[in-house]
C-alpha cells in the first residue's frame, strides 16, 4: 500500500471529520513508525495477525488522548499509518562458514555459532542506526534480561555496516542495551557480513534499506523462525517458548 496516500488520505478525513478523529485519538498511544518508511518496514508484512508493540522505545508518543487535542490529526495519523504486524516465516537457512569477530575482538567461527544445538535469537543490526535498529535492541535487551534464567538461550546481533561497527564499537553497544554474557555481537570484514545477510535473506544492497527481521530456532535440526517487523519483548518470549516445547 501507498503510505503516503494514506498518509494524505487521512489528513483530508482530519479535517473533515472531527469525530472521526476524536474516536481514532483514543488509539494514540500506538506507535509511530512513519520515520521507519524508508527501510520499507510494511512492504510485506500486511499478511500476518500480530499486532501488539513493545512501545518502551516510544514512550514519548503516548500521550493521553484528549478531546480538544489540537494534535489529535497528527495521533490519528500515527495510529492508522502504524498497522506493524509480524509476519512470521519458517526458513531453512544455511550458515556460511566464516569467521568474524565479537565484541571483545575474538574470532568467532560464524557457522559453528549459528548451527548451535542450542536455543538461539538473531537479528541484524548497525550500532549508528537511528531508527529500526534500538527498537530491535531494545527488545533483544528486555528478552535478554527477562530470559536471564534460560541458560542455553544465545542471542546473536550481527552488524551489517562492520566498517563502521569495530568490535568497541559494538562493546559500547552492548553496554548500552545491558547485554548479558549470553548475548554475542558479531563484525568482521564487510564480504562476511554479507555472504551472511545474503544467507538470511536479509541482504537489501545497503544498510539504509535493511528490514527489521528477527530469527529463532530451537536447535540446528530445526528451521528458523522468520519474523518480519517488530515484535515486543513479550512476543519474542511466547515465540521463545512456544519453540521450546517443540513447536
Ligand atoms: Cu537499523
Amino acid at each position: 500500500m501507498n503510505r503516503m496516500y494514506i498518509r494524505t488520505t487521512l489528513y483530508k478525513a482530519v479535517i473533515s471529520a472531527t469525530v472521526l478523529l476524536l474516536t481514532l485519538s483514543s488509539q494514540a498511544a500506538e506507535m509511530d513508525h512513519s520515520n521507519h518508511a524508508s527501510h520499507g518496514t510494511n512492504a510485506d508484512s500486511e499478511t500476518s495477525a500480530n499486532n501488539t508493540m513493545d512501545h518502551s522505545a516510544h514512550q514519548k508518543h503516548s500521550m493521553a488522548a484528549e478531546s480538544n487535542d489540537p494534535h489529535a490529526h497528527h495521533k490519528a495519523m500515527m495510529s492508522n499509518s502504524s498497522k506493524d504486524k509480524i509476519l512470521r516465516s519458517s526458513h531453512d537457512y544455511k550458515a556460511p562458514s566464516l569467521t568474524m569477530l565479537n565484541q571483545k575482538g575474538e574470532s568467532i567461527e560464524v557457522q559453528q555459532l549459528l548451527n548451535s544445538d542450542k536455543p538461539m535469537m538473531v537479528n541484524f543490526i548497525f550500532t549508528t542506526c537511528p531508527t529500526i535498529c534500538p527498537v530491535l535492541s531494545s527488545t533483544f535487551s528486555v528478552v535478554n534480561r527477562k530470559l536471564a534464567e534460560e541458560k542455553d538461550l544465545t542471542m546473536i546481533s550481527i552488524s551489517i555496516d562492520p566498517e563502521e561497527d569495530t568490535p568497541e564499537a559494538l562493546q559500547r553497544y552492548a553496554a548500552k542495551f545491558e547485554a548479558r554474557d549470553n548475548w554475542t555481537f558479531i563484525t568482521g570484514a564487510i564480504e562476511d557480513s554479507i555472504t551472511l545477510q545474503k544467507a538470511f535473506n536479509i541482504y537489501r544492497g545497503s544498510k539504509m534499506n535493511h528490514e527489521p527481521v528477527t530469527y529463532l530456532r530451537a536447535n540446528a535440526s530445526k528451521p528458523w523462525t522468520r519474523l518480519e517487523g517488530f515484535p515486543s519483548s513479550e512476543q519474542l518470549i511466547g515465540e521463545y517458548h512456544h519453540m521450546q516445547m517443540g513447536h
